[in-house]
């Protein structure tokens, strides 16, 4: 039987307190608890729309700003991800998409290639964002980035609308999720890279 594509994370520092569950072949199952309402609602995109079930307990120095809890959670997630997708055998790997909302259209081009990576094309037109600083959400896809060694290009191609340009943001990071690590059953033992390994 095929090892399952589940993992859990904890994580905790004097700034954040973070446990994590990721099942890549999930049903965009999710329970999000955070102390800051408008990253629940952000991560619940990603569960939603990768279809990888997500479970987040996070507690943090939100007190401070949202900061360090918006950094650590893309951290934790995308650690959490990294190891559930085990040796890469037989997945898309690479997805490329532009995502409509109303107004807005932006662009994420992804690469599972074990190499981190984020360009971010992101202007966020406001400066905070359901009460979260607008520069933070680049820090979330950073640390993610990072944590979960892909590349990562995201570009907001136009739109005037600041929740619908960063929820469109998570949106289409999710749907490149699906599509690059979706396993075509036909090659599920080959690694899709000519080193052999990624
Ligand atoms: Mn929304």
């Amino acid at each position: 039987m095929k090892q399952k594509r589940i993992s859990e994370n904890f994580r905790k520092t004097s700034e954040t307190e973070i446990y994590c569950k990721v099942n890549i072949d999930g049903k965009g199952l999710n329970k999000i608890i955070t102390p800051i309402p408008f990253i629940n609602h952000m991560l619940e995109q990603i569960s939603k729309h990768s279809y990888i079930d997500l479970d987040v307990k996070c507690s943090g120095d939100v007190d401070i700003d949202a900061h360090h809890t918006v950094e650590d959670l893309g951290w934790c997630i995308g650690e959490a991800l990294n190891k559930a997708i085990l040796n890469k055998a037989g997945i898309n790997r690479f997805a490329s998409l532009s995502l409509p909302m109303d107004e807005t259209l932006t662009s994420c081009s992804l690469d599972v290639s074990g190499r981190p990576w984020l360009e971010w094309k992101v202007i966020l037109p406001k400066e905070k964002i359901g009460g979260v600083d607008a520069e933070v959400f680049q820090e979330f896809f950073r640390a993610f980035a990072q944590s979960a060694k892909m590349t990562i290009h995201i570009e907001n191609n136009y739109g005037s609308n600041a929740h619908h340009i960063i929820e469109s943001c998570f949106k289409v990071l999710a749907v490149c999720l699906k599509n690059s690590l979706t396993i075509i059953e036909r090659n599920s033992d080959i690694i899709p890279s000519t080193k052999g390994v990624i």
